[in-house]
């Protein structure tokens, strides 16, 4: 089923120029660009889109992240867009993130993972409103 998703290119991840990899892997794969935009979240956009974290110990941690600096946001649309993506990416700590995934391929650390991608329909929904308020 065709679904879309929320990509990040998170902080980290612009800043080492990693942009056009994680959008070149993006093309490659066949999924389609919906929408992109760099911007820098403010903290309350910030802690919308990670909401579910808000009582970890890490939720402070995320959110300085998080803004930091610029991020790239953009909606992917293809087959099993959401799930995929996840695959695409690799596992949450880049330690245990298989090679031929981003995070296994491009990172060390689990705060500076380079990317993001929804977990669910629902979340998906919710962070596509949230960043992309039109769509
Ligand atoms: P993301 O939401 O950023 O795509 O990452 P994810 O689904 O793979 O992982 P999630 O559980 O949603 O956690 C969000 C981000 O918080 C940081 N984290 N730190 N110290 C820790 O135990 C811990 N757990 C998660 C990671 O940077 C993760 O990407
Ligand atoms: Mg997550």
């Amino acid at each position: 089923m065709s679904e879309r998703t929320l990509v990040l290119v998170k902080p980290d991840g612009v800043a080492r120029g990693l942009v056009g990899e994680v959008l070149s892997r993006i093309e490659r794969k066949g999924f389609t660009l919906v929408a992109l935009e760099l911007r820098t979240l403010d903290r309350a956009t910030a802690e919308s889109h990670y909401g579910e974290h808000a009582e970890k110990p890490f939720f402070g941690e995320l959110v300085d992240f998080i803004t930091s600096g610029p991020l790239l946001a953009a909606v992917i649309e293809g087959r099993e867009a959401i799930s995929s993506w996840r695959t695409m990416m690799g596992a949450t700590d880049p330690a245990k993130a298989a090679p031929g995934t981003i995070r296994g391929d491009l990172a060390t650390v689990m705060s500076e993972n380079v990317s993001h991608g929804s977990d669910s329909p629902e979340s998906a929904a919710r962070e596509i409103a949230l960043f992309f308020p039109h769509l």
